[in-house]
């Protein structure tokens, strides 16, 4: 890959250290380390600077003299992304912003939160929690994942089914354009239609159009009640059905999730705690149920069990206990960390909910025909399966051959049944040569015009999103 970007040297060195101070700028190898990869499939690439800024102005000075310099600059919240949006591919800046880590306000009055971009997913949850408020979107790795990641990827999680995303909760920004402005979108308000929407245009640009400096979030009243059904089904298609009967029945569950068996399998083995009475389960299904009326709450958990009954569940547990509820929650969001010790490829399907029992069987027929093995689980009830594709037994030449085989396939039939190439993930990196297989070439072109309006130089996060031309 060629590099056409200038090398950070000694005089912009000097800069940044002017800029955010010498302490908060890392240049020895051992202290960049842990900002060359990010959650995605092994993948390093080295920066060759990281900077840790306290404030907009700050970024707004790194960023102008970046663009003037021709350096690259990847922004950088918890680093647990899964398509490489944070991985510095043509070295340069990486601009973390693990610094800017407060909560500014939370408006109980108005049902919204201010915040910096490094305040991480849980942290916030658990302080609006505390006020009686919810904030639903929470990807897997919300322990350590941080809003700016979660915005600039349009994070998604479980509780999007019925709450929505980031993008949902997302009223206003605050961020810095690649060459040093800055600028408001949105403000707190509920209804705004005001010129065109530049805070949703900027959610989920993955990084590559403006760097995220503060965070205006919706909130909502926190639901009194929780319920989880478990169940485990004979086959795979089984457990979809089921899944997408629930739906057909008027209810809407909080979150409804899938996992195959060897998905369960890799993450007990790994953390050496299991799940209730799987037996001879191929799938399992979570849902759970959420409300502020316990008697309607109690009808549409028995409505479910009924579902889950006629698709031949073979046990059906319904945990109301919050340990119990907080164990099994705490296996399924593992999976993801604990198959990333296999060597492995992951892809983000989404289909239309209604073909998810198609697209399941089709996932597993065309992992089989090419020899490889694969994992499928996902947050099923909104069509998004998390399908990986596991090296395994097999040679590392026929996996080399075999894998972007079986992935284009992959995202063909995907397609094929009305869905597209990322649900939750983003394209970074990883899928960027698979991005024709989910946008038009007027749309891709299109994209590449605002690319180029905000970034004219293309400093901010290169080499994603985009397929090299
Ligand atoms: C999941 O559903 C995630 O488990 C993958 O999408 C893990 O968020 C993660 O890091
Ligand atoms: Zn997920």
């Amino acid at each position: 890959m060629r590099n056409p970007y200038n090398r950070v040297d000694a005089g912009v060195l000097t800069k940044l250290k002017e800029i955010v101070g010498s302490g908060h700028v890392l240049t020895l190898k051992i202290e960049i380390q842990p900002y060359a990869s990010d959650s995605t499939e092994h993948l390093v690439f080295w920066p060759e600077v990281v900077v840790k800024p306290r404030t907009a102005q700050e970024i707004s000075q790194i960023l102008k003299l970046a663009n003037e310099r021709r350096v690259p600059v990847t922004a950088r919240g918890g680093g647990t992304g899964l398509s490489g949006g944070a991985l510095a591919v043509y070295g340069g800046v990486v601009l973390s912003v693990e610094r800017m880590s407060r909560i500014l306000e939370i408006d109980r009055e108005n049902l919204m939160a201010v915040v910096e971009p490094g305040v991480v997913t849980e942290i916030l949850q658990n302080e609006v929690e505390k006020v009686g408020l919810y904030y639903p979107p929470d990807p897997a790795s919300r322990g350590s994942s941080m809003l700016a990641g979660n915005v600039a990827e349009n994070a998604g999680g479980p509780h999007a089914l019925k709450y929505g995303v980031t993008k949902d909760y997302v009223l206003g920004l605050e961020a810095v354009l690649p060459g040093g402005e800055i600028i408001q979108t949105g403000k707190k308000l509920l209804k705004d239609v005001t010129g065109y929407n530049l805070t949703q245009l900027l959610v989920g640009s993955e990084g590559t159009l403006a760097v995220v400096t503060k965070i205006i979030l919706k909130l909502i009243p926190y639901p009194k009640y929780r319920r989880l059904l478990y169940a485990p089904f004979p086959t795979l298609r089984q457990a979809a059905e089921a899944l997408t009967r629930i739906f057909s029945r008027g209810i809407m569950p909080a979150a409804c999730e899938f996992m195959e068996k060897n998905s369960m399998e890799i993450v007990e083995k790994r953390l050496g705690r299991y799940f209730p009475s799987r037996g001879e389960a191929e799938a399992c299904l979570l849902v759970e149920l959420d409300g502020n009326d316990q008697g309607l709450l109690e009808k549409e958990s028995e409505m479910v069990g009924e579902v889950l009954a006629e698709f031949q569940a073979l046990d059906v547990l319904i945990c109301d206990s919050p340990e119990k509820q907080k164990e099994i929650w705490n296996l399924r969001r593992s999976i993801g960390e604990a198959v990333k010790q296999l060597i492995y490829k992951e892809e983000d399907t989404v289909v239309p909910r209604a073909n998810l029992p198609e697209l399941v069987t089709s996932l597993k027929e065309i992992s089989r025909r090419h020899g490889i093995e694969s994992v499928c689980y996902g947050h099923a009830g909104d069509g998004n399966i998390h399908v990986n594709l596991i090296q395994g037994e097999i040679s590392q030449s026929k996996w080399k051959e075999a894998a972007p085989k079986a992935i284009q396939e992959i995202f063909a039939e995907t397609v094929r049944l009305g869905g597209n190439i990322s649900g939750e993930h983003g394209i970074g990196l990883v899928q960027k040569n698979y991005l024709s297989m989910g946008l038009g070439p007027a749309e891709i072109s299109l994209m590449r015009q605002i690319k180029n309006i905000f970034d004219p130089n293309n400093i901010l996060n290169p080499g994603k999103i985009f397929p090299d031309i």
